[in-house]
């Protein structure tokens, strides 16, 4: 049996795909290399091999692929922080898009069935119109987000170039377990979640508010990303395509903290900020064109933020 692989799998949303798989009963590698990622994400199974690994170390993928024979590549590493990237252009691009081209490349000449890659809203920039259709100009305004667009392009056109079946999702903002609240720069609802309990706790914690509050975007749970994931594998019409992927809704961060306050009963205080430099008002996907081969959120952002504070209740000690 070949294996699916998963790059970035000890990561966020790389370990719930992981998950999934292993429930389908398929032979799952990772290949990660923890820069991120952690090895206690990855679900322990007798169905999972794991190995640590550079993606933007050409030799170390061409030896995976002559060692190892995969039907599915599911790409999700990268350096995911666009902070990162601005900061590091030249390091971060090794990985966002020299090892795209790398796995690619490796993907063509071994012949796997079907290439899948993360892409990011981040690709459309701060151009005016929503919601946002795959067929609207972009303005990849980061380090980070030109690498997501260039990387895209490669992985379509390898389909018409060289007949990989390829398949490029752009995530808008992804939340749930296991996504690392960590540093200012982390998603809001991680961030959010984390003083709420840290606050249920009796810890000295605030949320800041930058802006007024009420912009918004498409916080889709990671349950779904994964689920249009899978979908888009098994989907012929999928075949050479990009996908936003969201859940074509809008929430404030206003909304979320009504929400979280149903949820935990309790928020703690709460501080607005003037906006961050280059923050965009509102994102919203339009996934028309996901949802005509089959796909819709399984999740409301209230049902999963529900999900997720129960989660880490039960995790933060
Ligand atoms: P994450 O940081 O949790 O996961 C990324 C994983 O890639 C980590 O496990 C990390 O260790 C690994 N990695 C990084 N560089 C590597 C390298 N050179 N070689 C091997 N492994 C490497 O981030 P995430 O949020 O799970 O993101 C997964 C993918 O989805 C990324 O491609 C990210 O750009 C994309 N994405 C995420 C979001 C979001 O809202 N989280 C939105 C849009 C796109
Ligand atoms: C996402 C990406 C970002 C970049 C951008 C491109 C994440 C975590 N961020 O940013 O890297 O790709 O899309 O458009 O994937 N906020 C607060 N308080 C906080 C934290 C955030 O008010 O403690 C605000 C923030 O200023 C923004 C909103 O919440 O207005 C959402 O922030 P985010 O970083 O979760 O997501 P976004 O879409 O701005």
């Amino acid at each position: 049996m070949k294996r699916t692989l998963v790059t970035g799998g000890a990561g966020f949303i790389g370990s719930h795909l992981v998950e999934a798989l292993i429930e389908q009963k398929r032979k799952v590698l990772v290949f990660d290399n923890f820069s991120t990622g952690k090895f206690e994400n990855i679900p322990n199974s007798e169905l999972v091999h794991v190995v640590k690994g550079d993606i933007s170390d050409k030799s170390q993928v061409e030896n995976l692929f002559k060692k190892y024979q995969f039907d599915t590549v599911f790409h999700l590493a990268a350096v995911a922080s666009v902070a990162k990237s601005v900061e590091n252009p030249e390091e971060t691009h090794k990985t966002n898009f020299d090892g795209t081209l790398y796995l690619l490349q490796e993907s063509v000449k071994q012949g796997v069935v079907r290439f899948i890659f993360a892409s990011s809203a981040a690709v459309y920039g701060d151009l005016p119109g929503l919601p946002k259709k795959e067929t609207d100009p972009v303005k990849p305004l980061t380090p980070y987000a030109v690498d997501k667009y260039a990387s895209e392009r490669y992985v379509i056109n390898a389909y018409e170039l060289y007949g990989l079946k390829t398949t490029a999702l752009r995530f808008f903002n992804v939340f749930g377990p296991r996504q690392d609240p960590s540093s200012p720069y982390s998603g809001v609802i991680s961030i959010f979640v984390d003083r709420v309990i840290r606050n249920l706790k009796g810890e000295d914690v605030s949320i800041t508010i930058f802006g007024d509050g009420n912009q918004t975007r498409d916080f889709i749970f990671v349950k779904d990303v994964v689920k249009a994931l899978l979908l888009v594998e098994r989907s012929y019409e999928a075949v050479g395509k990009v996908f936003n992927t969201g859940t074509g809704k809008a929430t404030s961060l206003l909304n979320l903290l009504d929400y979280l306050a149903k949820i935990a009963g309790k928020l703690p205080p709460i501080h607005f900020e003037p906006p961050r430099k280059g923050d965009i008002k509102h994102s919203l996907a339009d996934i028309s064109e996901l949802k005509k081969i089959g796909f819709s959120p399984s999740f409301t952002v209230e049902e999963g933020l529900k999900l997720l504070f129960e989660w880490e209740l039960k995790h933060k000690d």
